[in-house]
């Protein structure tokens, strides 16, 4: 089956997608999710005039190999923009071999390891109590595990926090320029610990909690963060330092026993093999989108099942169902899979665009018996929502120093 052309979408019902359809000349196409948030020009760039130029006339089921071609074969490896590249063209060929075989992608994979997939869902607030009723919401509807964000007081906007925003299509909507935002470490842990304090008094043990430090802190202030939740229980403390320096989660993690995730921003398996391999961390939270697609997610989660690191994909709204439907499939195989992060399938506009297969009950989700990964794209409806230049906050210290957003 050979591969007959490449095309590239970009539309915004609400934040902006990169969607890749792969074509084959047995009339079976593919379908992947190339989304960079803030920087989804340059992809578009990437794979249309270097990517898919190369792939026309190769064998849509080699994915092995035209994955180790556009990784090895490109001499610069690595990096956010290649990766994103590499990933929408090897999800739409496990789309393709998936369509081909007549099977949904989770049993390519090796087939089904559990009933469903657990998610948490997100809730946030302007105060603590906002933040605690939105989670009550979650535990109502049958969610067993819920991420908390809550604004800190004293700072102009909270990372996770929507604000007077109605959801998170909203809030991405028109930055036609980076917002700036506020940081402080000494006002956050002000707040967090007793975020987390009266959300075990409102609710018990049993439901999963989890938070977001969307890597504010020094190591030494992850570790005390970490000991001081401690006693809440948290299923995983997620992004707590930068781990450019992959030792530095040495000092977290001889100080608190708090579980530790990251890795949603990271490219490929080397940017956590220290991490895994030295058992700083619990949860591996790369994204198939981000990684490189779907063969490196698999080959890390075999990596990391070793050292009983769990996966829990990165479920972001800037991530297109595509990703989700991709994610879903490798949740349902991996042998090691903790938890997937959940948001929502989108606005009104994007359910136009992506007809997904997803069904959510009770906090655990499940895909149809569909072939492939079960996703399909509207391309006429996707053209109602051209793109839209849009950026990610820069964060900024109280004296203006830039900090890590
Ligand atoms: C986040 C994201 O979902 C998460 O855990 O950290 O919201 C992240 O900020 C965005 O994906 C950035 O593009
Ligand atoms: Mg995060």
């Amino acid at each position: 089956m050979k591969i007959t052309q490449v095309k590239v979408f970009v539309c915004s019902p609400g934040r902006n997608f990169v969607t890749v359809k792969v074509m084959t000349d047995e009339g079976i196409f593919g379908l992947g999710d190339a989304t960079l948030n803030g920087r989804e020009m340059a992809v578009v760039a990437y794979i249309e005039e270097h990517v898919a130029p190369c792939l026309i006339g190769r064998n849509a089921h080699d994915i092995e190999d035209i994955w180790q071609y556009l990784y090895k074969g490109v001499y610069w490896r690595k990096g956010a923009v290649n990766m994103a590249a590499i990933a929408a063209i090897d999800m739409a060929l496990w789309d393709i071999k998936g369509k081909a075989a007549n099977m949904p992608v989770y049993q390519l994979l090796g087939g089904r390891s559990r009933r469903g997939v657990t998610l948490y869902a997100h809730a946030s607030g302007e105060t603590i109590d906002d933040t605690l009723d939105k989670t009550a919401e979650h535990i109502a509807q049958g969610f067993k595990a819920v991420r908390l964000q809550c604004a800190v007081p004293g700072l102009n906007v909270t990372y996770g926090v929507l604000g007077d925003k109605a959801d998170y299509f909203e809030l991405q909507g028109s930055r036609p320029l980076p917002p700036e935002e506020d940081w402080s470490t000494q006002k956050y842990f002000n707040m967090v610990v007793d975020l987390f304090k009266q959300a075990r008094e409102r609710f018990g043990n049993d439901v999963h909690l989890l938070h977001d430090v969307h890597s504010r802190l020094t190591p030494i202030e992850s570790a005390r963060l970490g000991k001081l939740l401690e006693p809440y229980n948290l299923l995983f403390l997620e992004d707590a330092s930068i781990a450019e320096n992959q030792d530095s989660y040495k000092i977290i993690r001889q100080h608190t026993t708090t579980p530790l995730a990251i890795g949603e921003t990271y490219n490929t398996i080397w940017d956590c093999k220290d991490l895994i391999q030295n058992q700083l961390i619990d949860y591996i939270r790369v994204a198939a989108t981000h990684a490189g697609g779907i063969t490196p997610l698999k080959r890390i989660a075999d990596f990391a099942s070793i050292y009983n690191v769990k996966t829990a994909p990165h479920g972001a709204p800037d991530l297109s169902p595509v990703c989700f439907a991709a994610h879903m499939h490798l949740n349902l195989w991996a042998p090691n899979f903790g938890i997937q992060e959940f948001v929502g399938f989108g606005n009104e506009h994007s359910k136009r665009i992506f007809k997904h297969s997803v069904e959510v009950k009770d906090g655990l989700a499940n895909v149809s018996e569909a072939p492939g990964l079960g996703i399909e794209f509207d391309e006429e409806a996707a053209k109602e929502y051209p793109y839209k230049r849009s950026y990610l906050p820069v964060s900024r210290l109280e004296d203006g120093t830039v900090w890590n957003w």
